[in-house]
């Protein structure tokens, strides 16, 4: 099983450069409802190390790189983000934690709702728990 789902965005380019459209319900695969981005992130510092409830995002390194683990409580998978056309699609009830941000990067995640943070499992034992059910 591949918990590694990507979407390659097309590149509208000319010659002045290039250009991406993000589209709710088109390319991102649920109505976008929030947009946050991550940046300035210190040396050797990791983030993330929770799951969510219900929520969907999409992860996309607009600038620089680092990498994603994807957790569904039986499998552990990691994928290095490092281009502005490749978004990471994280389900719900996968936990997540990301490392390794380059000193550069700037981390934009399009999410299917609001900030609510009852929506969080910020525990993995608590994760386990209701993965299993
Ligand atoms: C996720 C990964 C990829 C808000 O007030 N509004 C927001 O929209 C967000 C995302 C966060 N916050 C507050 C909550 C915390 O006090 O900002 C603070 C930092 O959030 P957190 O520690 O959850 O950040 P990360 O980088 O560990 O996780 C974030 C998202 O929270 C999370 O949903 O999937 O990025």
């Amino acid at each position: 099983m591949n918990l590694i789902k990507l979407i390659e965005f097309n590149k509208l380019g000319d010659d002045r450069g290039s250009l991406i459209s993000l589209e709710g319900n088109l390319n991102i695969p649920f109505e976008i409802r929030r947009v946050y981005y991550i940046f300035g992130t210190k040396e050797n510092i990791s983030r993330g190390f929770h799951a969510h409830k219900d929520l969907q995002q999409v992860a996309i390194c607009v600038k620089g790189s680092c990498r994603f683990i994807l957790d569904n409580g039986i499998l552990r998978q990691s994928v290095i983000l490092d281009k502005p056309n490749v978004g990471l699609y994280i389900d719900s009830m996968k936990w997540r934690e990301m490392h390794n941000f380059s000193d550069d990067c700037v981390l934009m995640v399009l999410a299917s709702h609001q900030y609510d943070e009852s929506d969080y499992i910020r525990n993995y034992d608590d994760f386990i728990t209701l993965s299993v059910k």
